[in-house]
């Protein structure tokens, strides 16, 4: 295979997000979060890690921007802690942390480096979880009220505004499962999220275009599940697909791009709730334009319909939790993949990308898309060479080069994607996983805080500097 090129106007980022990197949690006037009482409750995280410090990015922003740069990369993109610019979520700003993301924003910009903006990436202030959180309509109210004042503050400093980082997770491993924050279990509830998400985020944008007017990029990013049949002849097995697109899948790009929830979604989980939560005109707020859709990609799933016999399978890494984020599925079981995994044991499958970013063109032709995130966590290890410290991930080198790879061949087929973020700039606060699984292509030494190019920054700076991605052979760093 020969080297690819991309376009000059590809955009290469890194993404991060604020509970996973900032630290400073009782800092400059920051309200609690939902992760802050979550990562506190005994056993609910790995070795029972906290974000209190994390990478200490509060302290430390003007040395990652310096990264950034030197990186050579054209955007980064991060996330506002609400709590830390309106501590209660609703009411009063808080002029220091607002002055945080706008010092951060100048930063960028005196680096040559686009701001694409994440409102919300999982740290709902605790004040709002005390009212109801996302089971209360009323949070969707106030998420826009909140986009509302940022769009005010950093203005047409920010290239792209990103409303949600995938609701999936708010919604479903947040009050399903129970594996993220705020650790609920109930199916309603779940679904309840589901709607003021997507509610929420229908608002924020109709608020963002009315102070920035149409030159404001608006987005949402999802995580889109890739579903493979265990026999793909099998009708049955086909059904089980179809239940668990709705759920994951088109419970959101139903509202968002077409303005309605998909019939099967509402049939499927008639047993729960008869979705009369869903209000009048809500559909109308929650299907706006937007300028870009934003694609996480990790791995692919593998799903059998489950006949009653036997233990059901669940080998989607959620099966340690008192919940399920597959509400209404008894009937689906996730079967064990192939592998090669990844430290998350997440199988890997360039190909899922490809078929994803194909099959959300075929759907909806005329949406750019971006991949928001894509990465790996492996176990790293630090080798000093001639006094320098270096991590040979060759593991996560590959893992990138054939991800790229993999959307340069949608983008082959014609498929409109504008632009590559590899999580994470930083190893950061893994959720339930804590400091234990590391996705930077930097690393950070948790005891000095200190950062280190692994071979995967090299390699990247490489790629952003040159657009050209080496031949499948060639993945050396330098
Ligand atoms: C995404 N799952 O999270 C997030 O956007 C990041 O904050 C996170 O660090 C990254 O991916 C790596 O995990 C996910 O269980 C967490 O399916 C869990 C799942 C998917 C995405």
């Amino acid at each position: 295979m020969s080297a690819r090129s991309f376009p000059s106007d590809f955009l290469w980022g890194s993404a991060t997000a604020s509970y996973q990197i900032e630290g400073g949690a009782t800092e400059g006037g920051r309200g609690p979060s939902i992760w802050d009482t979550f990562s506190h409750t005994p056993g609910k995280t790995l070795n029972g890690d906290t974000g209190d410090v994390a990478d200490d990015h509060f302290h430390r922003w003007q040395e990652d921007v310096e990264h950034i740069k030197n990186l050579g990369l054209g955007a980064y993109r991060f996330s506002i802690s609400w709590s830390r610019v309106q501590p209660g979520g609703s009411g009063e700003f808080n002029p220091e942390g607002i002055r945080f993301y706008s010092d951060l924003v100048d930063g960028l910009l005196a680096a040559g480096v686009k701001p694409v903006v994440t409102l919300y990436h999982w740290d709902l202030p605790q004040e709002l979880e005390d009212a109801g959180g996302w089971t209360n309509r009323e949070t969707a109210h106030a998420f826009a009220r909140y986009a509302r004042r940022m769009a005010e503050e950093l203005g047409d400093r920010i290239d792209v505004w990103t409303t949600l980082n995938e609701p999936w997770c708010t919604a479903y491993l947040g009050y399903g499962s129970g594996v993220h924050a705020p650790g609920r279990t109930e199916p309603l509830a779940a679904l309840q999220a589901v709607h003021h998400l997507n509610l929420a985020h229908g608002l924020a944008v109709q608020q963002i275009r009315e102070v920035l007017g149409d030159s404001a990029k608006t987005s949402i990013t999802l995580n889109l599940h890739v579903f493979r049949p265990d026999d793909p002849s099998s009708e049955a097995d086909l059904g089980a697909v179809r239940k668990v697109d709705a759920l994951a899948n088109r419970a959101f790009l139903g509202p968002v791009l077409e303005g309605a929830y998909p019939a099967d979604l509402l049939e499927n989980t008639a047993s729960v709730t008869d979705w009369s939560f869903v209000q009048d005109g809500d559909l109308e707020h929650i299907a706006q334009p937007l300028d870009v859709l934003g694609v996480n990609y990790y791995s692919t799933a593998r799903v059998k319909h489950f006949s009653g016999e036997g233990e059901r399978q669940q080998a989607d890494g959620h099966k340690n939790s008192a919940g399920t984020p597959w509400i209404a599925a008894d009937d689906v079981e996730f079967l064990p993949q192939p592998g090669p995994y990844t430290a998350m044991g997440w199988n890997i499958e360039p190909a899922g990308l490809t078929d994803l970013l194909v099959s959300l063109r075929d759907s909806y032709p005329d949406q750019p898309l971006m991949v928001t995130e894509n990465g790996a966590a492996f176990e790293d290890t630090v080798v000093t060479e001639d006094g320098v410290a270096r991590v040979h991930d060759v593991e996560r080198v590959s893992y990138l080069h054939d991800h790229v790879d993999a959307l340069g061949q949608a983008r082959d087929k014609g498929v409109d994607v504008r632009g590559y973020f590899a999580w994470s700039l930083l190893d950061n606060f893994e959720w339930a996983y804590g400091y234990d699984r590391r996705f930077g292509i930097i690393r950070v030494d948790y005891e000095t805080l200190e950062r280190i190019w692994k071979d995967s920054a090299h390699w990247y700076r490489r790629l952003a500097t040159t657009n050209t991605l080496p031949a499948t052979d060639d993945v050396s760093p330098a």
